[in-house]
């Protein structure tokens, strides 16, 4: 393949990381994608090559559970190239898989960013605060980004608005129409720092990530006529930008649960919490509440529905072993 690889950087620490593994055999690998079995992974300081490797074993041993390798992933190869256990994951993006008696499943590892993309005219609020929050759960701070800001006069404000409403410091609007607010997200895209798309499909994920690329890499659908989109991008891709930031793309996200909490993604209503009579407070109908009347209703039902949301997985999770 190209030279879509050049220029990754080993992060601080990595050859401690591998030493630590007690093989001097051991090289350093990022995963660029996952495939069923085998993963494409790049190594640092290396000009171009991409391998295709498989994991020694069984990945869920070399992952040290949640799965196996993923996009994202800092991996140790052994000395027959294959994937002998997956680095520690700083920042990652975590979700309840699909499927009611299922674990957590990462969507993206060693994420520095995470951009939540919602389409214009009718951005969807509470899927944004949900994102926010998975990826507050997973120690990744997010920025807010409105996409087909050619679609809506007011985009600019309401991405700002937006984003205030869920605590998020940035936020976005952009076209890849007429180019309006590239340049801003290009500039939340620093240089050797990973950040990771999360939306629902046909937000134009892969459109902007082909106008960043600068070409037509990611194949791109047209939303279905009932305003739904299309899973065209199937697999999580760690694509590196021109600049030297990288970018994961990935599938539109139909569910996501929650699985490590919500982080600080409701910093504003735990503030206020402190003010409650009862320690537990839900904010419900309880006397003495000092968040209720403070806070935006819908935001409230979000918090309430994504702490009890969490409480019912970490139940589980006691019950049944998961992990
Ligand atoms: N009007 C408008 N349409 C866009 C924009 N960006 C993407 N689209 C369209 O939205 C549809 C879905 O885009 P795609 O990139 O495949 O979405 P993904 O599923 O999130 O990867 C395509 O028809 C795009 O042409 C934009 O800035 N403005
Ligand atoms: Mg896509
Ligand atoms: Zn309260």
């Amino acid at each position: 393949m190209s030279s879509s690889s050049a220029g990754l950087v080993r992060r601080p620490g990595l050859d401690a990381e591998l030493r630590a593994l007690g093989d001097p055999e051991l090289t350093a690998a990022r995963v660029l994608a996952q495939h069923r079995g085998y993963w494409l992974v790049a190594r640092p300081d290396d000009g171009s090559t991409q391998e295709l490797v498989q994991a020694r074993g069984r990945v869920h041993d070399v992952a040290g559970g949640l799965g196996g390798p993923v996009t994202g992933d800092w991996v140790a190869l052994d000395a027959g190239g294959a994937i002998a256990a997956v680095l520690e994951r700083r920042g990652a993006v975590v979700r309840q898989a699909a499927g009611k008696a299922s674990g957590g499943q990462v969507l993206a590892a060693n994420v520095d960013l995470a951009l939540v993309i919602e389409p214009l005219p009718e951005p969807n609020e509470r899927r944004v605060e949900r994102l926010v929050a998975l990826a507050a759960g997973g120690g990744v701070p997010a920025a807010v980004v409105l996409s087909k800001a050619d679609l809506d006069l007011g985009a600019d404000h309401r991405a700002l608005e937006l984003a205030r409403r869920v605590g998020v410091l940035d936020g976005v609007a952009l076209s890849v129409r007429d180019g309006d607010g590239v340049a801003v997200l290009r500039g939340l895209l620093e240089r050797d720092a990973t950040a990771v798309l999360l939306g629902p499909s046909g937000a134009g994920k892969s459109t902007l990530v082909n106008t960043l690329l600068g070409v037509d890499r990611q194949a791109t659908a047209a939303v279905r006529a009932d305003g739904r989109g299309r899973h065209t991008t199937v697999t999580r891709e760690l694509l590196r930008l021109p600049w030297g930031a990288w970018l994961i793309d990935t599938p539109g996200i139909r569910e996501a649960g929650v699985w490590e909490g919500t982080g600080d993604a409701f910093a504003d209503i735990e503030a206020l919490a402190a003010g409650c009579r009862f320690g537990d407070c839900m904010h419900d109908s309880e006397p003495g509440c000092a968040v209720r009347d403070a806070v935006d209703p819908e935001r409230l039902a979000s918090w309430r529905k994504l702490t009890l949301e969490q409480s019912a997985i970490d139940e589980r999770r006691r019950t049944r072993g998961f992990r």
